[in-house]
């Protein structure tokens, strides 16, 4: 495959997915990375070899209305942007499958396992070798021109494409989440944060502001990348 087609069939994919309202496109390799799929049988995601990662970045003016816990804004928000990610996939995918190759939508916001508290595959993740970011100390995907206030969603393809790949970034001397999260969950180092008390957290949302849906969105909002 020639660097010309890949780069082609990229920035036709990319040309569709920008059509749709994506703020934010990359391609990762996932070779290598099968261990990381929650998905059976393994046919289902078997040669899919390229992660297409989009993200659509929230509104400012709602996160901004975001202080101690979410807002019915946030949840109203959050919802059509997950039902919205969800259609652009499904273009997106139907494109691909109208060229001649395969395509696995990866939906936005599914739980597979509640139990183990996991979707089918990371958004973060491919997001993360398709160069849109790192994983900041919140373990959000962290862009560098919108930080965490961003929704992902992601198609797996056997479409050949130019690879984006990681690029580097942390998040320096910035600790602003780990001063605003009610839960402290939020660590120096990610490998620390404490899950069980972001879900517990999130579950007091859930019951006590009548939200129906685990959202939080307050380490959202100090993360607002550089403007
Ligand atoms: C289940 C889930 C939750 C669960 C717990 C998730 C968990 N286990 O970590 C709960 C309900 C607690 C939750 C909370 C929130 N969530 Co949530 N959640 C998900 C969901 C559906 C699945 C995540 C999953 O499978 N996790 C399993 C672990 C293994 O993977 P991971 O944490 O995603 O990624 C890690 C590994 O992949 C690893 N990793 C990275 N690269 C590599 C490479 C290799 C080789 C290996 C081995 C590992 C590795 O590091 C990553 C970061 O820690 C995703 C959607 C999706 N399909 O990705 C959204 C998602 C992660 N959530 C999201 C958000 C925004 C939230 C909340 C802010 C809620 C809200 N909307 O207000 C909070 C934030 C909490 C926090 N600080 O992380 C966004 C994140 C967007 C972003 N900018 O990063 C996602 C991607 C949804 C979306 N469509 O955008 N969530
Ligand atoms: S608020 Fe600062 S420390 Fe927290 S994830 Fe974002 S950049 Fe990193
Ligand atoms: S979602 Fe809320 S509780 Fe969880 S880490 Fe972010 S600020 Fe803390």
């Amino acid at each position: 495959m020639t660097t010309d087609v890949l780069k082609d069939n990229y920035d036709k994919v990319k040309k569709v997915a920008m059509r749709e309202g994506i703020s934010l496109f990359g391609v990762a390799d996932l070779e290598g990375l099968e261990s990381e799929f929650r998905i059976s049988p393994k046919n289902v995601y078997e040669g899919l070899k390229y992660g297409v990662c989009m993200g659509f970045h929230l509104s400012d003016r709602i996160i901004e209305g975001i202080d101690d816990k979410p807002t019915k804004m946030y949840l109203f928000h959050y919802k059509r942007v997950n039902i919205l990610l969800d259609e652009i996939a499904l273009r997106v995918m139907a494109f691909i499958q109208n060229q001649g190759y395969d395509a696995l939508p990866i939906h936005a916001s599914q739980i597979s396992d509640w139990d183990a508290m996991v979707g089918h595959v990371s958004h973060k993740m491919i997001g993360r070798y398709a160069g849109l970011g790192w994983i900041g100390r919140n373990i959000l995907l962290v862009n560098p021109q919108y930080g965490s206030r961003v929704r992902y969603v992601s198609i797996m393809t056997d479409m050949p494409l130019k690879v984006d790949g990681e690029v580097p970034g942390d998040c320096g001397s910035c600790r602003k989440c780990i001063e605003v999260c009610p839960a402290g969950a939020i660590k120096e180092n990610p490998e620390d944060f404490d899950l069980e008390a972001c879900y517990q957290q999130l579950k007091y949302f859930r019951n006590k502001e009548n939200l129906g849906q685990y959202i939080c969105g307050v380490c959202l909002k100090v993360c607002s990348g550089k403007k």
